[in-house]
């Protein structure tokens, strides 16, 4: 049945004849050089992979043969023999080298990293290439990874709820763990290596003290044995207050050295059960969660007392810049530069700073975050969002790589031109080697993994660009389209119209020209502009559109909250003009009057109307899409998706009604000339 549990990782007979032909004549057998743990899972993946996608027994040989993939590392003799050291010194730690040769007159092909990993990930790429429906005949590829740390963080609690998630349950059963592994562990190991994702913090950053205790630790330890095959080491999201909820201490205090000697055999522990354990994961003093200041220290105190209890086994602190306080009446977009940009350089090496793409919460779009370019002394993790928390959970089709994207070529100018996000990121622009990127995870038990067959390409997505942010959201759609539904060009093309077309259709009927932090108060799902009520100012979407009699939008210039002085002068350039602002960004950055001429000569209020009703009328076009597709892909998939088109069509009609209305309450002006009034 099609029900998505595959997910990419889909390997059916090729229904190309001709490419099927070309795979069977040029692959025949195949031959690893070892059989390690990671090895061994390379071979079941390609064996299984091969067999099914060409539907032809494939041996394993110990001799050299044509039509032989051979697999293993480059301190094989044999492979080191006819591989160029070139290529290796190319691919570095996690990278592999794919190379069609000719040895003792046999054509084969081999399939090899400097590390066990790296031949791992070679396979799975070698294995989309050919479920993409790639000419094989003559392979040289070298690729390696611009970002070291590739993460998928959890927000799964301990009772298996998913603290914004759409897709179901947890997949960590707590309860059954350690002795009972869920056939789902590994294929959800296999899906992450397969997109090169090698790190993992299982549990909420809200977090309960209780995973640092040694009966979860050995669950912990369970799932890690699970991963660590494939490459995949594994955090968690550590309780700042955890030394006097499990460890009975009076105080957390970073300064205080029974605190320090607490965390120093808590880490000690850790790493007798699970010795390539990754590190720490920490949200602190935000949201009501503990951390240093409540003890009236800095980030910097509780970061760097973390990361000297992990330093003597080579683990991490990943420190969340996610802060902002209500008590704090500065603009919410300052806070998290204000209370961090001081301490750059102050920070252990083995301290990452992690910093959501936007500077408030994950919006369907926000500009990039201003303190990327700003913190040139410490390395800067990036915090991308999968579950669709603003963007409809699992019910809206949004594919999310244009959103990436956007923000990771956004320039910060912090070194002059062309210092954009992905360059701070990757670690080139300000020479760290230690580099991160990070997402919340869309996934829960559901049958598909993430609740939306589309969901899934968030996903994928992520774990691509981290590898190489150099893709464009094209590429990686037309890739994920391949492996997920089929290679027929007609059917590709329309589905990835409708991808990367979905993102700015949702802006459009959420949040248009910078409009950001409207949605129903507390679950995030529907409009309510109107909301008010929250006890927390800074938690009322009218806090952030500011629309009165005169116009609508947060004045974030020198006349308001000035949070534009956050960026270099030349990025601030792109957005302080309100009438060179791209209107993309404009109510992020303005407050702009009902009558103001935008480019399209049309008034503000005219505008606003007319990209709500465009993106309510493109979600049309996108079901008109989907179902010019009936035939082309199973029936179920189909009809899910057709099923979840219908309530994003309503709901994007609901959207509109509610946000125009709303607004058109202070511009009392009439809807533009043909556009119905909404009852
Ligand atoms: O987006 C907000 C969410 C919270 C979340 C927080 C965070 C885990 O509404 O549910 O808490 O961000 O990122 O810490």
């Amino acid at each position: 049945a099609e029900n998505g549990y595959e997910l990419w990782l889909r390997y059916y007979k090729i229904d190309d004849a001709a490419i099927l032909q070309q795979y069977r004549n040029n692959i025949s057998s195949i031959q690893f050089t070892s059989s390690t743990p990671t090895l061994l899972a390379a071979k079941e993946e390609l064996l299984n992979g091969l067999q099914g996608l060409l539907d032809k027994k494939i041996t394993e040989q110990n001799l050299i043969t044509n039509g032989c993939i051979l697999v293993g590392t480059s301190s094989d003799p044999v492979i080191h023999s006819i591989i160029s050291s070139n290529f290796f010194s190319k691919a570095g730690k996690e990278g592999y080298v794919i190379q069609t040769v000719t040895t003792n007159q046999k054509k084969v092909i081999v399939i090899a990293g400097n590390t066990e990993v790296g031949a791992l990930y070679g396979c799975f790429a070698f294995l989309r290439l050919l479920q993409t429906h790639q000419n094989i005949q003559n392979l040289s590829i070298v690729s390696a990874p611009r970002i070291q740390l590739r993460m998928l963080d959890h927000w799964d609690n301990v009772n298996r709820t998913i603290e914004r998630g759409y897709a179901g349950m947890s997949i960590w059963n707590w309860h059954k763990l350690p002795d009972y592994i869920d056939k789902r562990y590994k294929d959800y190991a296999r899906a992450n290596a397969s997109i090169g994702i090698n790190a993992v913090a299982l549990n909420n950053v809200n977090a309960n003290a209780i995973m640092l205790t040694k009966d979860y630790l050995i669950k912990v330890a369970a799932l890690a044995e699970v991963f660590r095959p494939y490459g995949i080491k594994v955090y968690l999201s550590a309780k700042f207050s955890a030394p006097v909820e499990i460890g009975g201490l009076k105080t957390a205090d970073p300064l205080d050295a029974q605190v320090q000697n607490w965390w120093k055999q808590k880490a000690d522990e850790i790493y007798t059960y699970i010795p390539n354990f990754g590190g720490f994961l920490v949200k602190a003093n935000s949201e009501e969660q503990p951390g240093p200041q409540t003890y009236n220290r800095t980030h910097a105190d509780g970061a760097n007392m973390l990361a000297d209890a992990l330093a003597p086994h080579g683990g991490i602190v990943i420190w969340r810049a996610f802060v902002y306080s209500n008590e704090n009446t500065d603009d919410r977009f300052k806070q998290a530069y204000n209370e961090f940009k001081p301490f750059d350089g102050k920070f252990r090496n083995n301290v990452l700073i992690q910093v959501k793409n936007g500077p408030i919460d994950f919006q369907p779009r926000e500009p990039f975050h201003p303190l990327f370019g700003a913190m040139p002394h410490t390395p800067l993790v990036m915090e991308f969002q999968l579950t669709q928390e603003y963007l409809g959970f699992s019910t809206h089709l949004v594919y999310l790589a244009p959103l990436f994207k956007e923000c990771l070529d956004a320039d910060t100018y912090e070194q002059g031109k062309n210092s954009t996000v992905s360059k701070v990121i990757d670690g080139s622009s300000e020479d760290h080697k230690l580099t991160g990127m990070a997402a919340v995870a869309n996934i829960g038990s559901d049958i598909d993994w993430t609740g939306h067959p589309f969901a899934q390409a968030n996903w994928y997505a992520f774990g691509r660009l981290a590898w190489d942010h150099e893709l464009s959201a094209a590429q990686i759609a037309d890739e994920w389209i391949r492996q997920t539904f089929t290679n027929i060009q007609h059917a590709v093309d329309t589905i990835k119209n409708i991808m990367l077309a979905s993102r700015e259709i949702t802006v459009d009927y959420m949040t248009p020209l910078g409009l950001h932090h409207i949605m129903g108060y507390s679950h995030h799902y529907g409009p309510a502009p109107w909301y008010n009520a929250a006890q927390r100012a800074d938690w009322n979407p009218v806090y952030y559109h500011k629309a009165d009699s005169l116009g609508i939008g947060f004045d974030r210039t020198a006349t308001g909250s000035n949070a534009l002085a956050q960026y270099a002068p030349e990025a601030r350039k792109q957005f302080q003009d309100l009438h060179t602002c791209d209107e993309k960004y404009l109510l992020w950055f303005h407050h702009v009057e009902w009558n103001y001429k935008m480019h399209s000569g049309r008034s503000l209020w005219d505008e606003l109307c007319y990209k709500y009703y465009a993106g309510a009328d493109s979600v049309k076009w996108m079901q008109q899409q989907w179902n010019s597709l009936k035939g082309f892909i199973d029936d179920e998939r189909f009809e899910q998706v057709q099923m979840l088109l219908t309530i994003q069509q309503k709901e994007a009609v609901w959207w509109r009604n509610a946000c125009v209305l709303y607004f058109q309450t202070f511009s009392r002006m009439p809807l533009p000339k043909g556009f119905e009034q909404p009852a």
